[in-house]
């Protein structure tokens, strides 16, 4: 496979594994999983053939390891990043000291006021390090990166949540745990 055709179908799983799997008819169990087989056919259904060892190459060699097959490979679900409810039942990990939150300049103002919000997410994402949020702010424009006080508000109880790919999750963080930008 080439880039663009594993970009192509990274980007049709995203869709239907995270955000729309009734556009072609596809359920999701409640912790995300489709049936492997089913989502093959469903996306040839509609348009979109993709052959198993098509997904499988994409499963594995996804720049930021966005699936997961199950050991078996009989399903599939996305790690993260979804907006139609799930319950990924990932592992509760404390977190540490620090946690980085890539933005843009213009959502500062109600970062600031609000803290950080889910927004049509489950959660919030931080990234383990500054160059990882400062490419997930530039998907927006100037990236600004915020630093999250984390080992500070696990201790204060919030709950963080590790998935597969390294992506810190919880549900929200209230402005005094953040730092100014740099
Ligand atoms: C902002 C991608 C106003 C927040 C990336 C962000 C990541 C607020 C945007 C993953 C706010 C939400 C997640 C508040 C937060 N007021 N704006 N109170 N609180 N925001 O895309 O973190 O390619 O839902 O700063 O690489 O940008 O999908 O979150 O700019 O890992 O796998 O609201 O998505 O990964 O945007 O990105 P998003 P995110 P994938």
């Amino acid at each position: 496979m080439d880039d663009k055709r594993k970009v192509r179908v990274s980007k049709y799983l995203a869709r239907h594994l995270r955000h729309d799997p009734a556009r072609i008819g596809l359920s999701l169990d409640a912790r995300g999983w489709a049936d492997t087989g089913e989502l093959l056919a469903a996306a040839a259904a509609h348009g979109f053939p993709v052959t198993r060892a098509e997904l499988e190459e994409v499963v594995v060699t996804n720049d930021k390891q966005r699936y997961a097959l199950s050991p078996d490979g009989a399903r599939i679900r996305a790690n993260q990043g979804h907006t139609v409810p799930v319950e990924l039942d990932l592992p509760v990990s404390a977190p540490p000291p620090v946690l980085f939150h890539g933005t843009v300049p213009r959502f500062l103002a109600a970062i600031r006021t609000e803290g950080l919000r889910p927004m049509a997410r489950h959660a919030v994402h931080l990234s383990p390090d500054r160059e990882t949020a400062t490419r997930v702010g530039a998907r927006r424009g100037r990236a600004v990166v915020l630093t999250v006080a984390a080992a500070h508000m696990h201790e204060q109880g919030h709950v963080f949540h590790r998935s597969e790919n390294g992506v810190w999750l919880t549900a929200s963080v209230p402005p005094h745990f953040l730092d100014s930008p740099h």
